[in-house]
């Protein structure tokens, strides 16, 4: 199995990356992200409380969270391996992934931080908004507000895998297509001769 974490700050590239990622490494991606606002879209009670937090920029709660994440994984046991893409955002979130990943003889092979400065994210996550129909993409004070919540609750996810050996930071401006090309070296650097690719 291989196991991948896309981290960085709102709009740093991780979906964007993700997507190329999943076709090259036949990986099921699970963005947190997408499994809320599919929730929302359902309304379902879950949706409902999720929507409550991120509409504000503020992080759903990890008691929510991590279930959510593990019936995803846990539904999907058949993977090749997985890309988190927007978890873990805190240490718990880290915890319970590397006890679910135990649970089936695997861990994180690599976390993959896009560096980006804060006002490119700005300007990227405006941008998208004018058309993603995402609340917490148009309103500037809410994105600054996601920022700062990055900083104070989520930078030290970093430090956790520095600590394991397998976390790297590369910058997340430039071309996609150059940045991916930089992370899938990053990747086949990380890998082990137990790895299986399937390209
Ligand atoms: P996410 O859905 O994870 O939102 P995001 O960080 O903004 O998305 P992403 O980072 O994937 O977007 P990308 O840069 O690819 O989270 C939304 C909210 O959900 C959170 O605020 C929180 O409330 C909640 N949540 C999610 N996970 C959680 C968790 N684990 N715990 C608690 N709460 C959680 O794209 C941004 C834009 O940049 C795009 O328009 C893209 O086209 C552009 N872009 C990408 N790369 C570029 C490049 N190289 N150059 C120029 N533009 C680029």
């Amino acid at each position: 199995m291989i196991n991948l974490i896309l981290f960085g700050q709102p709009g740093s590239g991780k979906g964007t990356q993700a997507a190329k990622l999943v076709e090259k490494y036949n990986l099921l991606h699970i963005s947190t992200g997408d499994l809320f606002r599919y929730e929302i879209g359902n309304s379902t009670p879950l949706g409902l409380e999720a929507k409550s937090y991120m509409d504000k920029g503020q992080l759903v709660p990890d008691s929510v969270t991590i279930g959510m994440l593990r019936n995803k994984v846990e539904s999907n046991t058949m993977s090749f391996g997985y890309i988190f893409d927007g978890f873990p955002r805190t240490i718990p979130q880290c915890e319970a992934l590397d006890n679910l990943l135990v649970e089936r003889n695997a861990h994180v092979n690599l976390l993959i931080m896009l560096d980006v400065p804060d006002e490119e994210v700005v300007r990227r996550l405006l941008e998208r908004g004018k058309t993603s129909g995402r609340p917490d993409d148009n309103d500037e004070t809410i994105i600054r507000r996601r920022m700062v919540v990055y900083k104070d609750e989520t930078t030290s996810v970093f430090g956790y895998y520095q600590e394991h050996g397998c976390a790297v930071k590369i910058s997340g401006v430039g071309e996609i297509e150059d940045i991916f090309q930089i992370i899938c070296a990053e990747i086949e650097k990380s890998l082990d001769e137990t790895d299986v690719v399937v390209a």
